[in-house]
């Protein structure tokens, strides 16, 4: 295998910045595989680029990064995605993604829309390529394109591969970032531990970026970097507590349901049709499995198909352990959850 020894040394840069090496893991049968994820157990991003490597059985050096910023004894420990190694490693990316940095807080996380992150997971390197990708949906087609074994999730046929990809799109639209971080005013079923934590995670963020600008006035594309991300989370801390747009990120929700209800009546796409198993179907069981464990699953009670499809796709194996098993493991307990971790445990 080729490899590239700047982008070597700047990813163990990022892995050294860890504070647990233990986290730091081989999965699968290659001691020095060619692909490197820096992600998080409970990233709903990082769990779509996970069930995409479980399903090409491609093995993968894990960094399971701590994507929370807490407060210690000595003041805030910055999440372990924001340190400087990680950030530099991750700007390596960004001229691929077309777009500027974030500059505001829509609720979504779509790079397409909101323009790039330099501050969150998942991140991809291939050593062998001496590429580093960012981006769930870029990351989801590029290990497509690259490995089309044992399954290509993206179908060649032009109207099947057009109605996958517009399906990618809309899953890309979803505002998890409002379904996750905000207090929704009428029906907020978030588990209890989950909105402790959120009642102060945008200060302990902010604190933290505040933090890494100081410590690193010498570095301008750091500060830049950092400065975006304010720029976002100081966003999301203003409308945390907003009843119209939270009932908004709700109502756009159930919209892209009803969609979906219609899409899959029409037999487009989908595994529950017959399909080929596909990058819409990874995409849109990682979001329905999320869903469900922030206990908007009523959200489809009405809709037999969605219903159907959430009930077929938590039986695949690898969303059972990488977004069902995974949430179960990394996040505060959802009560919502206790109807599927059956199949996550017969898959672990
Ligand atoms: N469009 C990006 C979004 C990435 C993103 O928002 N990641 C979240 C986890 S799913 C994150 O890192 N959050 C931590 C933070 O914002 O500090 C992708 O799909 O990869």
């Amino acid at each position: 295998m080729t490899t590239h020894t700047p982008l070597m040394k700047m990813a163990a840069d990022a892995r050294v910045a860890m504070l647990d090496p233990s986290r730091s893991t081989i999965v699968g049968a290659r001691a020095h595989p060619r692909f490197e994820l820096f992600h998080a157990a409970s990233s709903l991003c990082s769990q779509k680029v996970r069930t995409v490597l479980s399903e090409k059985r491609l093995p993968y050096r894990s960094n399971d990064m701590l994507i929370l910023s807490s407060m210690g004894p000595d003041g805030v420990v910055p999440a372990e995605h924001y340190s400087p190694a990680y950030v530099r490693l991750r700007l390596l990316a960004a001229p691929a993604s077309g777009r500027g940095y974030v500059s505001g807080y829509s609720g979504r996380t779509s790079v397409e829309t909101e323009g790039f992150d330099p501050c969150v997971v998942p991140l991809l390197v291939d050593h062998e390529a001496g590429r580093v990708v960012a981006d769930s949906r870029r990351i989801c087609g590029y290990l497509d394109a690259v490995s089309r074994q044992p399954l290509q999730l993206v179908p060649d046929d032009p109207a099947a591969h057009a109605e996958v990809m517009r399906q990618v799109g809309i899953v890309d639209t979803i505002p998890n970032g409002a379904l996750l971080y905000g207090f929704h005013p009428d029906a907020d079923l978030r588990p209890g531990a989950l909105k402790l934590v959120m009642a102060t995670v945008y200060e302990h963020k902010i604190m933290a970026l505040e933090q890494l600008i100081a410590a690193n006035t010498d570095a301008p594309e750091l500060v830049a970097a950092y400065r975006a991300k304010i720029v976002k989370e100081s966003g999301g801390r203003r409308v945390r507590h907003d009843a119209a747009f939270q009932r908004a990120a709700r109502d756009q929700v159930g919209d892209l349901l009803k969609d979906l209800e219609r899409d899959l009546a029409a037999q487009s796409f989908s595994c529950l049709h017959g399909h080929p198993f596909s990058l819409a179907d990874v995409l849109w069981g990682v979001n329905l499995v999320r869903l469900n464990y922030l206990g908007l699953s009523s959200m489809w009670s009405g809709l037999a198909q969605v219903g159907r499809y959430f009930e077929t796709l938590v039986q695949r194996p690898s969303l059972c352990r990488e977004a069902i098993q995974a949430s179960v493991n990394s996040m505060p307990p959802s009560t919502y959850m206790r109807g599927i971790t059956e199949c996550a445990a017969a898959a672990a």
